[in-house]
């Protein structure tokens, strides 16, 4: 061996020029699965330095096989997640409404693993597809595991679970071609919503900025289905459940995602890490809208829905929502695979004091997550993984199977025997899980009740509940995702939908699909009610944070940069509780006007605009002149103007802005000339609405 130096680092290296890094007082002896110690794992065994490899080395065939295994199917939706570790804080006790575990203590705290997820995409898809966010909570209570396996949009496609496979293979890529990946813009994915009209309320949730969440952080959770809480009298009460994020709702505009996807596919994952790594700890509220089967009852006669259908929310207009406690993520995984990977969520995972209701969707549900873990997971023990089983004491005679962690212990594994205690449970009636016995009668049928018939009214009432802003993102949404459709007659039957909906919005989409005549409104099993409230409730725009806390600002900086200036910048973030990012020419960093170093976060052609939240320009003379010859540059500048970002610039900037096509007329109160350190704290401020809805498009 002779050493060889790599910049500063010294590596031992053999005659073949291959470099060993061997055991030693820091790092512990390399062995194989079965504990036999590795001498070298650079080079397999052969019969002579260039002959062939011997059948016998089964330290490579053993580290190969391995590696040939490393891949567990993914999942069949919501293939792409990223998981964090956290807790549920009770605020009250909730023991009138429910003998759940979590809600039984003021201050209790139960641990919780949460997975968000887009559904459509493959495990690789980039996360800011337009998609659905999955929204999955497992609460380890100390009355075992309870699973709230939620999405953020509070409605669903379909009303009943043996639609879901088609729903599901109509969105992902299209059979003999395998494309689009990770996209509803395509023909099979319209076809099918067009010939769906239950999931006209959802088509609008999904053309919302709702499915271009900012950050996993800054998105609402639903339950969906009506659940019920049940108290220790046996009494029970219907309920959604929801997550309200304390960091305020926050969406990007379509160009951006779109750029988003390109730049940094893993732009939510980091988000998410970033800001527990920071201590800047993503919190939700846990809301409940609580019900009688009464209130329920009248609702089907009053507004025209049924609380079993998933298609449908309760607004919160008529049931406000209460907040109970804090979901709080502090801890990033150890292990992407062996925890987000392998988390396995099932809905029918309830506790005593919550149970199920009718809701079809649920109830096939129930059956299927157990059946796909099962799949996933290689068989029935994927409860021994650590990440899934409870953190309770847990006792039963299940046995066997793939990979048992867990197997009786001693002689007894079945019940009734007439052995003694020790490892031998028996059934609690106390303790033990109690469904509601509701009563149920009827005729055996495959029938959808007409109680589900009402299409139309809650997606208008969501379109109307819209700022105008939202109102043109939908229609956009449409235009865009039916521009993608190649068949004609897809294209009208979606607006004849949209006629029911909302005669302007179905007019404007036509106009901008260029229809060439207008379909007549889609036969309609219940007429629109043209009487239901706008819900503020609906709307991100109006749900805002004002604050920029958790938020970043990208600063294109070159060499020369106002020192003052900058260390305003710094200490305005900082207050603010905002990230900063410098963008350079050069990844190396920058020289400010007073001759200190600043290494940058990104070289300007890897930070674009559309990662920031909001942007400062803060070139010097000279730099501004090097900036203006960049397209990334011109790109980043011209971005953030049209994605109605805050723009803090010094004067030097004014070229790099006029030759990114932003004209002195076009300056607009968006744009925040720093001219003095004072003016960062001015920018910041007005950086709380987010964006500049006002800036002319
Ligand atoms: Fe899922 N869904 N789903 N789903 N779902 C799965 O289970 C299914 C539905 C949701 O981060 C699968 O572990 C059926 C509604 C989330 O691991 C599978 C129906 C809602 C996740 C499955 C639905 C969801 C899944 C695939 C119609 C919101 C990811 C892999 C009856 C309330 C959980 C897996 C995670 C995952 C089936 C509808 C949310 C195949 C049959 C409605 C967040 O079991």
């Amino acid at each position: 061996m002779t050493d060889r130096t790599f910049a500063e680092d010294t590596v031992p290296s053999a005659p073949g020029g291959e470099t060993h890094q061997t055991a030693g007082k820091d790092h512990e002896t390399l062995t194989t699965a079965q504990g036999v110690a590795v001498a070298d794992d650079q080079n397999s065994l052969k019969v002579g330095p260039r002959g062939p490899v011997a059948l016998e080395d089964f330290q490579l065939r053993e580290k190969i096989f391995h590696f040939d295994h490393e891949r567990i199917p993914e999942r069949v939706v919501h293939a792409r997640g990223y998981g964090a570790r956290g807790y549920f804080e009770n605020y009250e006790p909730l023991t009138d409404l429910t003998a759940a575990d979590p809600f039984s203590e003021k201050g209790l705290k139960t641990p919780v693993f949460v997975r968000f997820s887009t559904v459509a995409g493959n495990k690789g898809s980039a996360d800011v597809a337009r998609d659905v966010r999955g929204f999955a909570v497992k609460f380890y209570t100390r009355a075992g595991n309870w699973d709230l396996v939620g999405n953020n949009i509070p409605v669903f496609f379909i009303q009943d679970a043996v639609k879901f496979p088609d729903l599901i293979h109509a969105a992902k890529p299209e059979p003999d071609r395998a494309y689009p990946q990770a996209q509803t813009a395509h023909d099979n994915f319209w076809d099918f919503m067009s010939l769906m009209p239950e999931a006209t309320h959802m088509a609008l949730w999904i053309m919302s900025d709702r499915t271009i969440p900012r950050s996993f952080r800054f998105m609402e959770g639903f339950g969906v289905h009506t659940f019920r809480l049940v108290n220790a009298k046996g009494e029970s009460t219907l309920v959604k459940f929801h997550w309200k994020p304390k960091q305020g709702l926050q969406s990007v505009v379509w160009n951006e995602a779109v750029k988003i996807n390109g730049a940094d596919p893993d732009f939510h994952r980091r988000d998410l890490w970033a800001a527990i790594e920071q201590g800047d700890y993503p919190e939700w509220e846990l809301g409940l809208q609580t019900f009688t089967d009464a209130d329920a009852d009248r609702w089907i006669e009053e507004y025209g829905f049924d609380v079993l259908d998933a298609t449908k929310i309760v607004p919160e207009e008529l049931v406000p929502v209460r907040r109970v406690g804090k979901l709080v993520l502090n801890e990033r995984v150890e292990n992407f695979f062996a925890e987000t990977e392998q988390v396995a969520f099932c809905t029918q995972n309830v506790v005593p004091g919550i149970d199920f209701t009718n809701d079809p969707l649920l109830q096939g549900r129930n059956f299927s997550y157990l059946d796909t873990q099962t799949k996933r997971l290689g068989g029935p023990n994927f409860t021994h993984i650590p990440v899934n089983a409870p953190k309770c004491p847990f006792h039963n005679f299940q046995q066997d199977g793939h990979m048992a962690m867990h197997n009786p212990v001693g002689r007894v594994n079945y019940e009734p025997n007439s052995w003694g205690p020790g490892h031998n449970p028996k059934e609690n009636p106390e303790a033990g899980y109690q469904s509601v016995p509701v009563k149920e009668s009827g005729a055996k049928a495959r029938v959808r009740s007409e109680t589900f018939a009402d299409h139309y009214s809650q997606a208008r009432q969501f379109y109307i509940s819209q700022t105008p802003e939202e109102q043109t993102h939908i229609a956009d949404a449409f235009t865009f995702e039916l521009s993608k459709v190649e068949t004609p007659a897809i294209r009208k039957r979606m607006v004849s939908h949209l006629l029911n909906v909302d005669e302007g919005l179905a007019k404007t989409v036509a106009k901008q699909l260029r229809l060439e005549e207008m379909p007549a409104p889609a036969d309609a099993a219940r007429p629109t009610r043209q009487d239901l409230k706008p819900s503020d409730a609906l709307s991100i725009l109006k749900n805002g944070p004002n604050s920029f806390q958790g938020r970043k600002v990208g600063a294109l900086v070159t060499d020369g940069v106002d020192a003052d200036l900058l260390a305003a910048l710094m200490k305005a973030c900082k207050t603010e509780g905002t990230m900063l990012d410098l963008i350079a020419p050069q990844v190396g960093g920058v020289t400010d006007s007073a001759g200190t170093h600043h290494d940058a976060d990104e070289k300007i052609d890897g930070g674009p605009s559309v990662l920031y939240d909001a942007v400062a320009l803060l070139p010097s003379m000279d730099g501004a002149v090097d900036l203006k010859k960049m397209p990334p540059a011109r790109d980043f500048v011209a971005d953030a103007f049209a994605h109605k970002k805050f723009i803090a610039y010094a004067k030097a900037a004014m070229p790099l802005l006029g030759k990114a096509g932003v004209v002195p007329d076009d300056i607009d109160d968006g744009c925040i000339e720093l001219k003095t350190a004072a003016d960062a704290g001015a920018f910041l401020k007005k950086c709380r609405a987010l964006r500049f809805w006002d800036r002319a498009a």
